[in-house]
């Protein structure tokens, strides 16, 4: 059975050719044209980046090297003993294009679960933060400071070929995904549960299920099962969200993994990206809190009003990319519906009630071009109602999961040789005399 490292080792000649070949044979073709609107938009919609795990459509929504995330879940090997797709799974498929056999997800695993050990020195700066830093913060300073040992870093001022760049990015970048439980674990027990012990990784447990035990829920099946699908989903969203580019652009500059990654981390902590489940279920339950339980249809559309009237978004709602319902909230949503215990949820239940009215009330407000809801409007409330309620540590549990795309591409990127990125900027006169004289 051949490794991770043996398979991509295998597909990277045949994605040099093709990229080799888009060089000499494509290299003039034009593929779309910039407006104004891009310019002063955040260049949404632009085509202008490689990225090769995932492709985002605006109504199909996400696939990962073609395959849809209800083809995942059919394909990809669960844990043992368990029914949601792994994070090693996930990853095997995003860096390969392949699907990995159970027993190479599981030596996926062993090979992680061997390499989670946290350095004492980390273990103490973070224990040295204070309790009421965001766990955000911390984690981007705990990733960061794995630089420490990093092996591109190491062999960049010995003087490595061009290669070896890749060879030594992976390796970071296993040891960095290994090592993400523990930090982030840390993190949790030292802010909400400091001062009891924190079990040791389990050389036979699977990425998540060590994440799981290490944060203190090491029997809640559910709990854990939850987190797979959530960190297997979470896992990539093509290269122009704010996080998966921020890992690109920082990694372009030949900055190592680990900082490419802690950079990615502070982007998905603004309230726009990642950091919008923990503000879905603050709204969520301020909702709850005013209107009580058994709400119906017409007070949530009126608080949905409320909420739009006094010029705030509705968390949860709306995306760049996406035009229809996210399949990653289909896909959690069902996970809800095949649970009973989750469906007696009055917070879940508003969700679901949630949906059935605020597209019809984001579409009368006019302004989104999204009315329907992302992957968000769901994940934070399941894992509240799974006993895990400190709802400022949400976004670090999607920073576990993003970190799956983002090295992908690190690996990606070096493999192919990928430049420094580089676009051009224009001030407003600048970009007012370009539209005069064209
Ligand atoms: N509620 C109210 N207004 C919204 C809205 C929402 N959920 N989503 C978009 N709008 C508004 C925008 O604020 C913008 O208003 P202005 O013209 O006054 O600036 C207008 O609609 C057009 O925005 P858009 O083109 O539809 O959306 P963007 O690409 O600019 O932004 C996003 C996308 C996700 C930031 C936005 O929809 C939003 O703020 N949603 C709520 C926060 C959220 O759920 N974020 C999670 C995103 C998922 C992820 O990161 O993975």
């Amino acid at each position: 059975t051949k490794t991770l490292r043996e398979t991509l080792q295998d597909v990277i000649p045949a994605k040099q050719e093709q990229l080799k070949k888009l060089k000499t044979e494509h290299a003039q073709a034009v593929v779309g044209d910039i407006k104004v609107e891009n310019i002063i938009g955040g260049m949404r919609g632009l085509k202008s980046m490689l990225w090769e795990a995932s492709v985002l459509d605006p109504n199909e929504g996400i696939r990962f090297h073609g395959l849809t995330i209800p083809d995942c879940q059919k394909v990809l090997p669960p844990a043992p003993g368990g029914k949601e797709m792994t994070a090693e799974s996930m990853l095997w498929l995003l860096m390969t294009g392949q699907v990995p056999t159970a027993e190479q997800s599981r030596q996926l695993s062993q090979e992680l679960a061997s390499k989670g050990q946290l350095p004492a020195f980390i273990e103490q700066l973070i224990d040295s933060l204070p309790q009421t830093l965001h766990p955000m913060t911390q984690l981007g300073i705990g990733v960061a400071a794995l630089n420490h040992d990093s092996s591109f870093q190491s062999a960049y001022e010995k003087g490595m070929k061009k290669s070896e760049y890749w060879t030594h990015t992976y390796e970071d970048c296993i040891n960095l995904l290994a090592r993400l439980p523990a930090l982030a674990a840390r993190i949790y027990r030292n802010v909400y549960h400091p001062g009891k012990e924190i079990p040791a990784i389990d050389k036979d447990l699977d990425l998540v299920g060590n994440y799981t035990n290490l944060l203190g829920f090491g029997g809640n099946k559910n709990l854990t099962e939850y987190l797979r699908l959530y960190i297997a989903l979470h896992g990539d969203h093509e290269g122009g969200n704010a996080s998966a580019h921020t890992s690109h652009l920082v990694g372009s500059t030949l900055a190592d993994p680990y900082l490419a990654y802690s950079a990615a981390l502070y982007a998905l902590a603004g309230p726009l990206h990642g950091l919008a489940n923990q503000e879905v279920l603050r709204w969520q339950q301020a909702m709850q809190k005013e209107l009580g339980d058994n709400v119906t249809h017409d007070q949530i559309k009126e608080y949905l009003w409320k909420t739009l009237k006094s010029g705030q978004v509705v968390p949860g709602y709306g995306h760049g990319v996406l035009r229809q319902a996210d399949p990653r909230f289909i896909a959690l949503q069902e996970f809800c519906e095949s649970r009973p215990e989750l469906m007696a949820s009055s917070t879940i239940q508003l969700v679901k009630k949630t949906y059935e009215v605020a597209p019809d009330v984001l579409k009368e407000h006019g302004k989104t071009k999204n009315p329907y809801p992302n992957v968000d409007a769901t994940s934070g409330c399941v894992l509240y109602h799974y006993g895990l309620t400190e709802y400022k540590y949400y976004t670090v549990i999607f920073g576990v999961s993003r970190a799956l795309g983002a090295i992908t591409q690190l690996v990606w990127s070096r493999a192919l040789g990928l430049p420094l990125e580089r676009p051009k900027s224009l001030s407003m006169d600048a970009l007012e005399k370009l539209i005069k004289s064209s």
